[in-house]
């Protein structure tokens, strides 16, 4: 089992996507193992996309990131962080496939809906970036399948 890492944006604050974008990880099965809102701080940002810092793009990523709060979250499955990369699609919303989060309600590619880890490596420290150790949760889904083969 893996565990990693989804920002959704400001930008999915701002247009009431958070439901739906929450329902896309739930449906496809991976489990919740902490999510809350927080407002980000240009020290985390600066952290968060050191990658990039020599981007002429860096200092308004940083700007775009930090408009409103967002709700950070922590997906557990098998293979959760490539499962999760497939779902959010291509960097670039015009770029990204229909059917992916970002290919289905993107435009854009700084406004791309969520952030997602993108290797063992790098959910390892952004889930320690973004949670405590207790604010993530180790529990069972009841077997539903299990409950209506009774009925
Ligand atoms: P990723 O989010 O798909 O992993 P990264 O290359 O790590 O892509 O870039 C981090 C974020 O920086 C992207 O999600 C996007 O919001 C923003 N970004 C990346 N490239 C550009 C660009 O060329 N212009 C504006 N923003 C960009």
């Amino acid at each position: 089992m893996e565990k990693t890492l989804v920002i959704l944006k400001p930008c999915t604050i701002q247009r009431g996507l958070i439901g739906e974008i929450i329902s896309r990880f739930e449906r496809k099965g991976l489990q919740l193992a902490g999510m809350k809102m927080i407002w980000l701080t240009d020290n985390i940002l600066s952290e968060h996309y050191a990658h990039l810092k020599e981007k002429p793009f860096f200092q308004r990523i940083k700007d775009a990131m930090s408009v409103c709060p967002v709700i950070v979250c922590c997906w557990e499955g098998v293979d959760a962080i490539h499962v999760v990369r497939q779902l959010a699609g291509a960097t670039n919303g015009r770029n990204a496939q229909p059917g992916t989060i970002r290919g289905d309600f993107s435009m854009s590619v700084q406004e791309n809906i969520v952030h997602a880890s993108d290797s063992p490596e790098t959910a390892a420290i952004e889930l320690k970036r973004f949670f405590n150790d207790d604010e993530l949760f180790d529990y069972r889904m009841n077997n539903l399948l299990a409950t209506y083969a009774n009925d």
